[in-house]
């Protein structure tokens, strides 16, 4: 089973649109596995982020991504990393397709309202720095169920 860690940045909070994203997510299919709100600060921005520290962008975004409150979480399932870089489009809103999260709803490269992880390795590095295992709830849905039997 694939994991991915999605953060909801602290423009999705800012602009209400945490509950549209979410309902994209599930709506997909994506079985939601841990869910909370963090208020990143400067260290946890500089690790989640230190694969860009030495970009120009950098300062910017961890003023940014530490500016408010963020959404974390984890879902479960078959190429839930793809999955999730497909729902959310490019990372610059203004080459992201209409449909995705970002082609719809952002115009700024640094204010994209979602982030996921890139590979599921990444994903298990992020997702050790959000949560500690016993965050993370393991259960069955009906749906998946549905699947099994038929
Ligand atoms: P994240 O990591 O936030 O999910 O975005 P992506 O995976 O889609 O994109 P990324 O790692 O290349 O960029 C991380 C983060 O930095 C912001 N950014 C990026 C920016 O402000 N200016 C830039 O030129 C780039 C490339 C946006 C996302």
């Amino acid at each position: 089973m694939e994991r991915t860690l999605i953060l909801l940045k602290p423009d999705a909070l800012q602009r209400a649109l945490v509950g549209v994203i979410i309902s994209r997510l599930e709506a997909r299919g994506l079985k939601i596995t841990g869910l909370k709100m963090v208020h990143m600060d400067k260290p946890m921005a500089h690790q989640h982020y230190s694969v860009h520290a030495d970009k120009g962008f950098f300062p910017g975004l961890v003023e940014f991504i530490t500016s408010g409150p963020i959404v974390a979480i984890v879902v479960d399932g078959k190429d839930s990393v793809q999955i999730v870089r497909t729902l959310m489009g490019e990372t610059d809103p203004s080459k992201a397709l209409p449909g995705t999260i970002r082609g719809d709803l952002a115009k700024d490269i640094g204010r994209n309202l979602i982030h996921g992880s890139d590979s599921p390795e990444q994903a298990v590095r992020e997702i050790a720095l959000f949560f500690d295992p016993v965050e993370l709830l393991s259960y069955t849905r009906d749906t998946e169920r549905w699947i099994t039997e038929s």
